[in-house]
């Protein structure tokens, strides 16, 4: 579990205030926007929730033209496997909350030792419980300290804080650590994807592609992140699972709507020899630029914040690393399966 990442955001906040503004920066601010002006109450034809079979097979992994940590592409062969169609939903991790009284980390106080700096230098409400909320900047910006924001009361059934609505049956489960995640799994009789596998699935046998899906395809960001957000595909955040339409492999949502956490550590770039059921790096190897301090694990697909401007990762490919302590608003998972019960 880390907190490294909230100090590292705050650091560049405090560092943000004595900045001289670019013209750009300087421009008048919009009205202000709320995280919960995000939330929407929509609804979608529930999708199924059987597991989806995956025939093992070889694919080629990785994108070359985009972001360079998505590269090299290589050969890589993947065993048969089962897969969620859907995003895990708060109505799934209700069930296992109200089975087994699971308390995830967000809803915990935090450990002063996380941030490894001397207690006096923390400032209070960071030892609060709480997990990271995206919340508009008022300004334009490309800091992504000015719209990650450290929300104590936040969490899987308090997506948007303690004072937003409550969180929806049929949206993916957001907040969440990895141990919360791995605890589900558990439950559930599943397991966590490698990034291999969530990213053969993903794919389902087409080319890799680098314009934005369409507002038919997938929840990602129409206009100027992160102010002008035209909300084209009918969600300005995130969606209830299954509103879009499904990959070949008729899976729902593995671009965009939330980030989707795999097993696999992270570092950037692909080793072309671990080529066959990779499991990607040793912990000892894992390196996040982002989080140095930590081991991040893999997310891959993009969430509803990526925008042609900044995050162009709409794309089975794209993948960033994950604070496996820290949550966040647009993070969730899905489980894979080795074998499913028959019927
Ligand atoms: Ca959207
Ligand atoms: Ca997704």
């Amino acid at each position: 579990m880390s907190r490294t990442l909230v100090l590292i955001l705050l650091a560049a906040s405090l560092a943000a205030c004595g900045e001289v503004e670019s013209a750009e920066e300087a421009a008048t601010p919009l009205s202000p926007t709320l995280a919960s002006d995000f939330a929407s109450e929509a609804t979608c034809p529930a999708p199924p929730d059987a597991p989806v079979r995956i025939e093992g097979g070889s694919f080629m992994m990785g994108q070359d033209n985009i972001y360079p940590e998505e590269g090299p592409v290589h050969e890589v062969s993947v065993d048969g496997f089962w897969i969620d169609p859907h995003e895990v939903t708060n109505g799934q991790f209700a069930a296992f909350v109200a089975a087994t009284g699971y308390v995830t980390l967000a809803e915990k106080p935090v450990d002063p030792a996380l941030y490894g700096v001397p207690e006096d230098q923390i400032p209070e409400v960071l030892l609060q419980p709480g997990s990271a909320v995206f919340t508009p900047p008022s300004q334009p910006s490309t800091r992504f300290a000015d719209w990650w924001q450290y929300v104590p009361g936040a969490y899987w059934k308090k997506p948007y804080g303690p004072t937003g609505p409550d969180a929806e049956a049929s949206q993916p489960v957001v907040h969440l650590s990895y141990e919360d995640m791995q605890a589900y799994a558990d439950w559930a009789g599943g397991r966590i994807p490698t990034e291999a596998e969530w990213e053969y699935a993903a794919s389902a046998g087409a080319a890799p592609y680098s314009e934005q899906p369409d507002g038919e395809s997938a929840n990602s960001w129409q206009g100027v992140f992160p102010m002008v957000n035209e909300a084209e595909d009918g969600f300005k955040g995130v969606a209830p699972v299954g509103c879009f339409a499904p990959n070949a492999n008729g899976l729902y949502d593995m671009v965009g709507n939330v980030w989707e956490v795999t097993s696999d550590f992270y570092r950037p770039g692909h080793d072309p020899a671990d080529n066959t059921n990779p499991r990607g790096p040793s912990e000892n190897s894992a390196y996040d630029p982002l989080n140095p301090t930590y081991a991040s694990r893999v997310m891959k697909g993009g969430s509803y914040l990526c925008a042609p401007n900044y995050c162009q990762r709409y794309r089975p490919a794209a993948r960033q690393g994950r604070d496996p302590g820290l949550g966040a608003s647009n993070v969730g998972f899905r489980l894979a399966y080795d074998d499913v019960p028959e019927g």
